[in-house]
């Protein structure tokens, strides 16, 4: 008992000084997954996200990321970002929408026609609607959305050129039940698989299509298994870069500035690698043995009108956040 007296009155730093001088364990020991291959730039921005955290912290904020699903697929993550099994996920709006319905509101069939109007509404005041609502369910979501991209459609079977050509057609959508409506809408069966399953259940036949922007078809090699990639930019998809809500609140607030700062700055990066690559993208996808073609939206949009579609989801999203949509992109239904 007295020796220990005796230790325990020593000064802290002279048993510290006495311990070799390896690497101390960060305060803040965070684990963030996503769904995507490292070689994306989701994942190439937030590298360099997490580099900047820990030199800025000094060590005192340590991020690992676990990216492609290595942790379970996008439905695991959201269950664990909310119980605190990981303190960061990147879900796309599709996605936490099963959570936060309104989330999805961004991914409403041919509402947008371009950047300018994407981050014209995500970055000012839907983007904020949406924000509010993923804080009620005691998770934080950062400032700036990152980007997914313009929802594009492949299939092993034919090409896409109107409205007609999707009769029927097995097509792999996120778990998400605005695709699936929307799908439905356009007349063909669509099925909700994790991203985890997507290249498999291409590869077995399972589904002869699915939709993604075109950089994930090109890092997650959707060209492998699938012969036409039809151009169809039916719907603007982002991720929200969200964190546990008790794990955000233990940081103290100089940390969250630093963390929020270099999370939003490696967003903004990360949209200008998307916008690049999707200069470049097309001609790589032929060269793998893509075919691509360009349908205009007419066919698209007149069958989604007429089915109900847009007056639907105005009646499940609400006044208010259809209200704010249409101040970006003009009147939909
Ligand atoms: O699952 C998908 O298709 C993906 C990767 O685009 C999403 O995260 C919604």
């Amino acid at each position: 008992r007295g020796a220990l007296r005796t230790l325990s009155a020593l000064p802290a730093a002279s048993i510290v000084t006495a311990v070799p001088r390896i690497a101390r364990a960060a305060e803040f020991s965070y684990k963030y997954g996503n769904n995507l291959p490292v070689t994306h730039p989701l994942n190439v921005r937030a590298q360099e996200a997490v580099e900047r955290i820990a030199k800025e912290t000094k060590g005192r904020v340590e991020i690992k990321i676990f990216p492609n699903n290595q942790l379970g697929g996008d439905t695991d993550m959201l269950a664990q970002v909310r119980s605190g099994g990981i303190e960061f996920f990147t879900p796309s709006a599709l996605v936490i929408a099963t959570l936060v319905p309104v989330a999805a509101i961004n991914a409403i069939g041919f509402a947008f026609s371009d950047y300018n109007q994407v981050w014209g509404a995500m970055d000012g005041k839907l983007g904020a609607h949406v924000r509010a609502a993923i804080a009620k369910t005691r998770l934080y979501a950062f400032d700036k959305m990152w980007d997914n991209g313009f929802r594009q459609t492949t299939s092993s079977k034919s090409p896409v050129t109107s409205a007609k050509d999707l009769d029927g057609l097995k097509i792999r959508v996120p778990v998400s039940p605005l695709s699936i409506s929307m799908f439905k809408s356009l007349g063909a069966s669509p099925a909700s698989l994790q991203f985890s399953e997507v290249y498999s259940s291409l590869q077995t036949k399972i589904v002869d299509a699915q939709e993604n922007p075109l950089p994930i078809i090109q890092v997650a090699k959707l060209y492998e298994v699938q012969k036409y990639a039809s151009l169809t930019n039916h719907i603007w998809d982002g991720y929200w870069f969200i964190a546990n809500g008790r794990a955000w609140e233990a940081l103290p607030g100089d940390l969250k500035t630093i963390v929020a700062a270099s999370i939003n700055d490696a967003g903004m990066k990360q949209r200008e690698d998307i916008k690049k690559l999707n200069e470049s993208v097309v001609s790589d996808l032929e060269s793998k043995g893509l075919a691509t073609n360009r349908p205009t939206a007419d066919s698209f949009r007149a069958k989604l009108r007429d089915s109900g579609f847009y007056s639907e989801w105005k009646g499940r999203f609400g006044a208010e956040a259809w209200g704010l949509l249409e101040q970006s992109v003009g009147k939909l239904a």
